[in-house]
């Protein structure tokens, strides 16, 4: 049988600050008005809206030494941080609605702390076009929603690294990237040296998602926290037309539902970020329905009753 339902906190963060594009800081708003919550509370979630966090203004200034905005996103990081590890010292599931996707470094952080404070393992799957994999020395732009992997990876400026009380928040071997299809080339380099394990697209076009999210959820047990990071941007421009750094060539519908059933289905989900909406590119909300859509398979909807509690075994077991 299935766990009972947890219970789960709303975190607007409405910034852009880290992104190209202005937009991602009316995306929790989008995300409510798409219904969130009674999507949630349909399946009997108990959901606390927290309401919006609040930072620095975007001062919409040229990047510096190799970051845009650096003071203020440390602002908001730490705020993010506070939050999220308030939501998770009560259990609750904090859920993040974003918001550019450097809102991660802080919500990462926190519950990197949060499974140090309980001993718990950190399984942290990333969902994305992109890497977010920059340094100040190598990013094409400076936007730090271009750079909170290696942030949290330890590879980034002490403010940003250091939020868990820890360096690095996040280890390599705690993180899969899936879905990738947009690297820089030097964060390419990067990505190699560190060791990231990243599925891009090519790895789904070749083994399927199914295959794809089983290596990548296997060897979880009970004692693990499993964070999903969402940047709408992952699924195919197509069907997401609302975010700022479209890709083509993402996920399909069915590929992102299967991809969040399989995650719903291990039982672990703890902690969630939904980063990079952008209503002022999008139509008629489509895409902030779209994420809601995927967060209630996340939280486990499903066509049929037949979901069993599994966890993902070891690979090739
Ligand atoms: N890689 C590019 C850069 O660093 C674009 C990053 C875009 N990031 C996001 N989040 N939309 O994944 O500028
Ligand atoms: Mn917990
Ligand atoms: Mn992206
Ligand atoms: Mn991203």
């Amino acid at each position: 049988a299935r766990p009972p339902p947890p219970a789960v906190s709303l975190i607007g963060v409405p910034t852009d600050i880290g992104a190209g594009t202005r937009g991602a800081s009316m995306g929790p708003e989008a995300l409510r008005v798409a219904g969130i919550v009674p999507a949630l509370e349909r399946f009997g979630i108990e959901v606390r809206d927290c309401g919006n966090l609040v930072g620095p203004a975007n001062p919409q200034r040229p990047p510096l030494h190799g970051f845009r905005h650096l003071e203020e996103v440390t602002t908001w990081q730490q705020v993010i941080h506070d939050a999220v590890f308030a939501e998770l010292q009560a259990e609750r599931v904090p859920v993040i609605l974003g918001g550019d996707h450097s809102l991660a470094i802080g919500s990462i952080s926190a519950v990197s702390r949060h499974c140090r404070t309980h001993a718990r393992k950190l399984r942290v799957l990333w969902l994305d076009a992109h890497a977010d994999f920059n340094t100040a020395g190598i990013t094409p732009s400076g936007n730090l929603h271009g750079m909170p992997v290696s942030c949290l990876c330890g590879y980034g400026p002490a403010q940003l690294t250091g939020l868990s009380g820890d360096v690095p928040a996040l280890h390599p071997d705690e993180l899969f990237e899936i879905g990738i299809r947009s690297v820089d080339p030097g964060e390419q380099r990067l990505v190699h040296d560190v060791g990231i394990e990243v599925f891009d697209m090519r790895s789904i076009d070749e083994l399927g998602m199914r295959e794809v999210m089983q290596l990548a959820l296997s060897g979880m047990d009970a004692d693990t926290h499993l964070h999903v990071s969402l940047d709408v941007d992952f699924l195919d421009a197509e069907i997401a037309p609302g975010v700022g750094t479209t890709v083509r060539g993402g996920p399909t519908y069915r590929e992102a539902q299967l991809c969040m059933e399989m995650i719903a289905d291990t039982g672990r989900l703890a902690s969630l970020d939904v980063v990079e909406l952008n209503p002022a590119l999008d139509v008629r909300n489509q895409t902030a329905e779209l994420a809601v859509d995927l967060v209630e398979s996340l939280f486990g909807k499903s066509t049929l009753m037949r979901r069993p509690h599994v966890l993902y075994g070891t690979p090739g077991v």
